[in-house]
């Protein structure tokens, strides 16, 4: 067992800056709830347990070959331009704050082909918008969230939290993209209900 340290994005809502919340914090991340970035930058997705071993540091961009910079990669992209099953739960409007679903089921799904990839690489970071309206009070019915990359082995988001219908952001880093238009993200219900807001794919700029 060697010891490092790792930081994470803190919600204050969920983690309230007190001794409760600070072991409710550190249990979660052991848990691997969170997504954990270590001091020599190496990152640990939500849905790990972190190793016991310390994760070596990033090699870089991975996957290039020669000379030349690649620029940094953000696209964005609504629920509604995606490609599957759902209905709108907010009429007519597009953009931001208008989600697309119900995924809660494996015949539910969403699917995005990002545009324009600039390299192949496994650092790819996904960023999505979703609302539920299951929540861990009461009852203690949390959502969950399945994403599949170039119909690889799915990837399951747990512990997802609407606080009674907000929209939440969840994120998966290093996940591994080909250069060009032809990558599949697919999102299916997997337990309860949940509705897409957008996506964001990026990478940063590497040289
Ligand atoms: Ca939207």
């Amino acid at each position: 067992m060697e010891d490092y340290k790792v930081s994470a994005e803190r919600d204050t809502l969920v983690y309230p800056l007190t001794d409760a919340g600070d072991a409710k914090l550190a249990s979660d991340a052991e848990k691997g709830y969170l997504n954990l970035t270590v001091d020599n930058g190496a990152i640990i997705p939500k849905g790990t347990i972190p190793p016991l071993v310390k994760p070596d540091a990033p090699t870089g961009g991975g996957g290039g070959g020669g000379g030349g910079s690649v620029p940094a990669y953000n696209w964005k992209e609504q629920a509604e331009n995606g490609t599957g099953t759902g209905d709108w739960y907010h009429g007519d409007a597009v953009g931001d704050g208008n989600v697309r679903g119900p995924y809660g089921n494996s015949s539910q799904y969403l699917e995005f082909y990002p545009k324009g990839v600039p390299i192949t690489a496994n650092n790819y970071k996904l960023e999505m918008r979703v609302q539920t309206n299951y929540d861990t009070g009461a009852t203690g019915e949390v959502g969950k969230i399945r994403v599949i990359i170039n119909s690889g082995s799915p990837i399951d988001i747990e512990n997802v939290r609407g606080m009674g219908g907000k929209k939440s952001t969840y994120y998966l880093e290093n996940l591994t993209l080909s250069a060009g238009d032809n990558n599949k993200i697919r999102f299916e219900g997997l337990f309860r209900d949940y509705a897409i807001d957008y996506i964001i794919v990026s990478r940063p700029a590497s040289s």
